[in-house]
């Protein structure tokens, strides 16, 4: 049996496509599936004539791996990560290498790194994304866990990595930290995404709602935008999908798609971490509430039918709107980043991880889903000031939110009155108005935590803490 490179259990979409990504790169690969008719499938049909190797037992695929062994995981997170490393670590030998390329939780992450290491492994929790198609040509690599582990894999990982740069030769894929770093990167790249999506199909439903737009005119309208500085993989998708026709009714597949969104919890796990270590990520919390509340279809119908609205609709004009709109998604979509870098500060802190901010911003740059042309300024304001308290305090953001502020309040208060629900684009601006305010409202909360609880508070002019009989005159 040929010595192979690395072997992959789990052949489903992601691990089929990353070992024919990785064959395609000079490495032979041994397969591995729980259920082996698929490795059967596979060998005589996508994989057939390559240097990949099949393998109906895990002891034959650890078998036909070179030393140190390595063995990537592309298979359901959660229990199925654990079963397979309980399966794996006796076959194991010191100093290989478990890698867990799926969507795993980072405090599993961390977990499974201490139990894999206790047994004289190295471990690596890696977050993959790019979904199929990028799992095939070539994904945004964020791999996290045992230092030494990282040399073994790097030629690999940047081999099949997206590239970017004027000559195709920056990796998408870099070292992020110990333990769970690597799948917290990931999941906050999820959560940016979350925003970035609701972001942009709050524009569309503005459009369509107040200038009446069909889907063809927002194709247009999207495909110009991809041109400027909402230059992104997600802005390009959204124009494509307003140009495609349902082939059973005639009718734009948008108009046919019920507006029930799906999630599969990597929002829900960052806005469970934000809350847990405090940091405000309003706008990435609401795409994830958005999910949710369009999930209520039959009583947002009858809530429809029950309660009349003296909002109104007005009149715009359209070129001009258009404009709004798009200062409102460029301005919005640069809070959400604001919102995630500030919680990645926080996490690197907490968790002991020395993140490179920068270096992170351009994993992103290829390969993912949200890959975009303004995550070159991110990194451009990190290398400036590293220790940046928040993305929109950088010249360059400040400039552009600066320009785009006018329009980005037309645009949430023109939708409010007319009862259109924009709740990501009003919490970016109510994080961007909240963050630069000096004097806020927490006074009041502060004194009536005191009056009912005596839970004291902080005076504006002299250091300590200070509790009121409020009842006493
Ligand atoms: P799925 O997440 O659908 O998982 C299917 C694979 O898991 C199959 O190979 C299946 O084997 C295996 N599996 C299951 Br289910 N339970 C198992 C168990 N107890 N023991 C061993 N194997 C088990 O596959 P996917 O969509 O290719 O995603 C793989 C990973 O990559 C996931 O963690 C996912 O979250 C992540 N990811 C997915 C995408 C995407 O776009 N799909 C993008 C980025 C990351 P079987 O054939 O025997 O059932």
């Amino acid at each position: 049996m040929p010595q192979a490179d690395i072997g992959i259990i789990g052949l489903a979409v992601m691990g089929e496509n990353l070992v024919l990504n990785m064959e395609s790169r000079g490495y032979t690969v041994a397969v591995y599936n729980r259920t082996p008719e698929k490795v059967d499938a596979f060998i005589q049909g996508r994989a057939q004539g390559k240097n990949i190797v099949g393998t109906k037992d895990l002891a034959t695929l650890v078998g036909s791996l070179k030393s140190p062994r390595k063995v990537m995981l592309m298979v359901k997170a959660g229990t199925a990560v654990d079963e397979m490393i309980e399966q794996l670590t006796p076959l194991l030998q010191k100093d290989d290498i478990i890698i867990d390329g799926g969507n795993s939780y980072f405090t599993d992450t961390m977990k499974r790194q201490t139990f894999v290491e206790s047994k004289g492994l190295r471990y690596i929790g890696t977050g993959v994304s790019g979904g199929e198609e990028g799992a095939l040509k070539g994904p945004s690599i964020m791999p996290g866990g045992t230092p030494s582990a990282w040399p073994e894999v790097k030629e690999l990982f940047q081999a099949i990595s997206a590239k970017v740069g004027s000559n195709n030769d920056i990796p998408c894929c870099e070292w992020v930290g110990p333990n769970g770093a690597g799948h917290y990167v990931k999941m906050i790249h999820n959560a940016i995404e979350y925003a970035d999506m609701q972001l942009i199909a709050e524009s569309y439903f503005v459009m369509r709602e107040l200038l009446g737009m069909t889907p063809q005119e927002m194709a247009d309208v999207f495909a110009e935008w991809n041109k400027g500085v909402l230059d992104s993989y997600l802005i390009e998708i959204t124009s494509h999908i307003f140009q495609k026709t349902d082939a059973e009714t005639g009718k734009a597949m948008i108009d046919i798609i019920l507006d029930k969104a799906g999630d599969k919890g990597t929002g829900k796990w960052t806005s469970q971490n934000s809350l847990n270590l405090g940091v405000p990520i309003p706008s990435i919390i609401e795409a994830v509430q958005a999910r949710y509340i369009s999930a209520y279809k039959s009583e947002r119908v009858a809530a429809s039918k029950a309660i009349t609205s003296s909002a109104q609709k007005k009149s715009y004009d359209r070129k001009a709107f258009l404009q709004i709109i798009h200062d409102a998604l460029y301005a919005s979509k640069i809070m959400a980043y604001c919102q995630g870098f500030a919680l990645l500060k926080v996490a690197s802190k907490e968790y002991d991880w020395n993140l490179r901010f920068g270096s992170l911003a351009l994993l992103w740059r290829g390969g993912c889903i949200i890959r975009a042309r303004f995550l070159e300024e991110i990194k451009k304001a990190f290398d400036e000031a590293p220790d940046l308290d928040n993305l929109m305090l950088s010249p360059y953001f400040k400039d552009a939110l600066s320009s785009m502020e006018a329009n980005w309040r037309i645009c949430i208060a023109e939708s409010v009155l007319a009862g259109i629900a924009v709740p990501c684009f009003a919490s970016a601006i109510t994080y961007f108005d909240s963050y630069r305010t000096v004097d806020g409202s927490a006074n009041m909360i502060q004194a009536q935590r005191d009056y009912f609880g005596a839970h004291t508070y902080e005076r504006i002019d002299k250091s300590g803490t200070f509790h009121t009989e409020w009842l006493s005159s």
